[in-house]
């Protein structure tokens, strides 16, 4: 009786030790591929994020024909006009952008282009470089 009791107990033993490298095992491989995932914390290329009332990147630079796409993470309206807050110009205006939203524009010709959000044109100032 004893000695099958031990060989239970023996048997418990190397199963939780086993059942303990899987679960190591499985982690180890979860964190390795954790870094492909987190791509998504920043704005990739070509995009400008609004968030905190703020353009970005502030400053942009991309070749001729690019397409920079703004996507809006503030909780409240944001645009993207072309200009200075004195001086709008006719190059592109978004309008407003709701949260959550995108606007995009593609830029055929090289130049630095100020750009302005029209409710928040003191803090929301940016330039887009285009070679
Ligand atoms: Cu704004």
């Amino acid at each position: 009786m004893k000695s099958r009791h031990l060989e239970r107990v023996k048997q418990g033993i190397i199963l939780f030790f086993i059942s303990c490298v899987f679960v190591l095992f499985i982690n180890g491989c979860n964190k390795s591929s954790s870094p492909t995932t987190s791509t998504s914390n920043g704005p990739g290329a070509n995009e400008v994020w609004m968030q905190n009332t703020a353009f970005s990147p502030a400053s942009i630079t991309v070749t001729v024909g690019t397409k920079i796409t703004w996507t809006n993470k503030d909780s409240f309206a944001h645009t993207v006009t072309s200009g200075t807050p004195g001086n709008q110009t006719t190059y592109f205006d978004s309008g407003n952008i709701p949260a959550g939203s995108t606007f995009s524009f593609t830029f055929d010709s090289a130049g630095t282009f100020k750009y302005f959000c029209k409710i928040h044109p003191t803090v929301m100032q940016a330039t887009v470089t285009v070679k």
